[in-house]
């Protein structure tokens, strides 16, 4: 256990030295995100991205990307979306020669090899694009069961920071469903090679866990894509916030992209709630007396618990160093003194945390809060598939050596997880 905390204290304490370094010399913040997708899973929730930026766009008159790909050993996945440009700029076909474009079904020491072999094809594509001048940030996705996007994310990331050193990377990593670990050995340890060798590269992942998104009311395939789009949602308002321009839209508490870059570290989760009853509206000239502000403070105290309850991966708040909770409302429904006490809820809960927070005066009837809850610095599900792999290996060990594998402590057993880079 001191190994693995030992070794990702080191990789937080590297990052948190750059972000200073960044700042230092950075005029003005802005976090536009460049969204590279990976696999199937990645593909799809990527295209899920390029839907919201269509939606900023046209809602609100702005963009939130710079722009979003595709990268996959698939034709047929590639094929399957929706919103990514469709030419092989954006959908960008890796390891055509070794896979005829059929996917590698599951086996993800490939799919890094095929993502070294690669990554100039990618950086070239993303380069070559008309908005990357204006990224500040990338965003690369996967799901960590599989074999493409699993082996691909880590040494994308990898390659994209030898590049653009200045430039945050993150990673946003979907676990599989319960039934996928019960039933393909070859399950957790793809996700525990995959979360450790992208834990090394990025400077902070977003763990989605798809089983937290199962309802019961959808078929799988329906649940996919209602999955996909809960996924994203809650980045829309984020993002959206820091790239508004019309004062009417700019908070009296403003959570810009230096607050967002500065809390993501690490181990990271994001939820999303909304409080939808509508504020009783008084005649012109009447004041709201005292027990309508408390019911607007009941509202943010609901949205915020919503939020917390959905969070992308569940875990416990007291072991977030950092955090971020975004307000929006229409200015009616919020006040300071709302904000206030919703620091204080958080703050109550993640004890531990810097909170930062900030107010986004946009939409109607509905009051919606985004928490962001990061730099984890104990996250069960992850520690479970660590100890899951090392049992694995060691049996594997067994059945190949047919001699009795000496049982070893997680510090030294972590050592034995490969590495994918
Ligand atoms: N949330 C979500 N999960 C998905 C989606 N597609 C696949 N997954 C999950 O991702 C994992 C499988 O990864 P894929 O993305 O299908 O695999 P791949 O990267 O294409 O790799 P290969 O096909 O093995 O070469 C499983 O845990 C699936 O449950 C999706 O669209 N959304
Ligand atoms: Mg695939």
């Amino acid at each position: 256990m001191r190994l693995v905390n030992n070794l990702l204290m080191g990789v937080d304490t590297a990052a948190q030295y750059k972000y200073a370094y960044n700042n230092a010399f950075s005029i003005r913040w802005k976090v536009k995100l460049l969204v590279i997708g990976c696999g199937q899973c990645g593909g799809r929730i990527a295209d899920e991205f390029a839907r919201l930026n269509r939606k900023a766009r046209v809602q609100r008159g702005i963009d939130i990307i710079t722009g979003t790909f595709a990268a996959n050993t698939d034709i047929a996945d590639l094929s399957g979306l929706s919103f990514i440009t469709p030419d092989y700029h954006h959908r960008i076909l890796i390891g055509g020669q070794k896979t005829s474009g059929h996917g590698l079904g599951k086996i993800n020491e490939l799919g890094a090899e095929i993502a070294r072999e690669d990554s100039d094809k990618v950086i070239e594509a993303i380069r070559m694009s008309p908005q990357f001048a204006e990224t500040d940030a990338f965003l690369l996705i996967a799901g960590a069961a599989g074999g493409t996007g699993s082996g691909a994310i880590p040494v994308l990331t990898q390659h994209l920071k030898e590049r653009y050193i200045q430039k945050p990377l993150y990673n946003l990593i979907v676990l599989p469903f319960k039934y996928e670990e019960a039933t393909e050995e070859r399950t957790i340890y793809n996700v525990a090679t995959c979360l450790k060798s992208s834990y090394l590269v990025a400077d902070a992942i977003f763990l989605v866990d798809n089983q937290r998104y199962v309802r019961k009311d959808f078929s799988l395939k329906n649940n996919i894509v209602k999955i996909n789009s809960l996924v994203v949602e809650p980045f829309y308002n984020l993002l959206c916030a820091g790239e508004e321009k019309k004062p009417k839209f700019i908070g009296a508490k403003i959570l810009d992209a230096g607050d967002i870059i500065q809390t993501l570290v690490g181990w990271t989760v994001i939820g999303y709630g909304r409080s939808r009853t509508p504020l009783i509206r008084l005649p012109f000239g009447e004041q709201h007396d005292f027990r309508d502000k408390a019911t607007e403070t009941q509202k943010g105290i609901h949205a915020m618990n919503e939020a917390i309850s959905e969070l992308s991966l569940q875990c416990n708040p007291t072991d977030a160093k950092r955090a971020l909770y975004l307000v929006t409302a229409s200015p009616q429904e919020t006040n300071m003194e709302q904000i206030k006490e919703l620091a204080d809820s958080l703050k109550r809960i993640a004890t531990e945390a810097i909170i930062r927070s900030g107010d986004y005066p946009r939409g109607k009837g509905s009051l919606d809060v985004t928490i962001v809850l990061s730099e984890l610095t104990n996250v069960s599900k992850v520690m479970d598939y660590f100890t899951k792999t090392i049992d694995y290996i060691s049996a594997i060990k067994k059945r190949w050596e047919g001699i009795e594998y000496e049982h070893k402590g997680i510090e030294d057993a972590f050592r034995d997880i490969p590495s994918l880079l």
